[in-house]
């Protein structure tokens, strides 16, 4: 089994779950010398590395394909998104590099991902049903101590969600109207939600509840952080009303149950 019993239900309360060595070190490694060619900068060379952030574009195929399609992955997205209902990824959303760098990256507030972008618009929505989005994903492709900008996640924040969302219908709401709303109720920075920190080792994938607010922060480490953070894809939309339901659709009835 890729998770005890008592991870699944950490997961449901706490919203997020670490698998370490996901995925090889070695493909880690190898996927970090593309990106390292892809940013164009020197990694022997700090003096390269002149803006706290790099965003590169997703990347599929070789090593990124490795990476996102092993069997330990894969058993953890039956455990916690049901068997037969996530898509297979053969490669991974956005990587947000992070550089040693006195600025501030200027994106690091506290959000969730959004689930999907309507056709001809660019703002991202989020439902109940989490249409798009199966589970937010953490890929650690180098080592992240605690001062190397580890993302920050409210650790049960996901159930403060489903209330927001839940008289708004299919459609959702706009992310970032969201989180403005969430804010104005004491909710997306919320004092009885600690945070805690996605350290860990080139290898770890952290696997998160759709709805769980987190943040970037800046780096005061030496040693640049490399992550990607796609979502899974849910084949069809979560019912959180289902028997049996899923820990990704009971974190949901949770957090509407009003008992969180
Ligand atoms: O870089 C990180 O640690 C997280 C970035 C993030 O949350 C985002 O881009 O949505």
């Amino acid at each position: 089994m890729a998770l005890t019993a008592e991870e699944i239900e950490g997961f449901v309360t706490d919203g997020f779950v670490r698998i370490p060595e996901a995925f090889p070190r070695s493909v880690a490694d190898e996927c970090r010398g593309v990106l390292w060619r892809e940013t164009g900068l020197d990694p022997d060379d700090p003096a390269t590395w002149t803006r706290p952030v790099v965003r590169l574009g997703g990347y599929g195929g070789g090593p990124f394909a490795k990476a996102v399609s092993t069997p330990r992955l894969h058993e953890a997205f039956d455990a916690l998104v049901g068997a037969g209902r996530w898509v297979p990824r053969d490669g991974l959303g956005t990587f947000p590099i992070r550089f040693p760098h006195p600025d501030d990256p200027g994106d690091a507030g506290w959000h969730m991902d959004a689930g999907w972008i309507p056709e001809g618009q660019e703002a991202g929505r989020v439902s109940l049903r989490s249409r798009g989005r199966a589970l937010l994903m953490l890929f650690l492709f180098s080592d992240v101590d605690a001062d190397s900008a580890p993302t920050r996640v409210k650790v049960g924040s996901h159930l403060d969600v489903p209330a927001f969302l839940a008289g708004a219908g299919e459609d959702g709401k706009e992310m970032f109207a969201l989180c403005r709303e969430m804010d104005a109720a004491g909710l997306l920075d919320a004092p009885g939600r600690p945070s805690a920190t996605a350290t860990g080792e080139a290898g770890d994938v952290y696997l998160c509840h759709p709805f769980l607010i987190h943040a970037a922060q800046p780096h005061h480490g030496t040693v640049p952080r490399f992550i990607a953070q796609p979502p899974l894809v849910p084949a069809g939309e979560l019912d959180p009303d289902r028997r049996d339901g899923s820990p990704v659709e009971r974190a949901v009835r949770l957090g509407l149950s009003g008992n969180a």
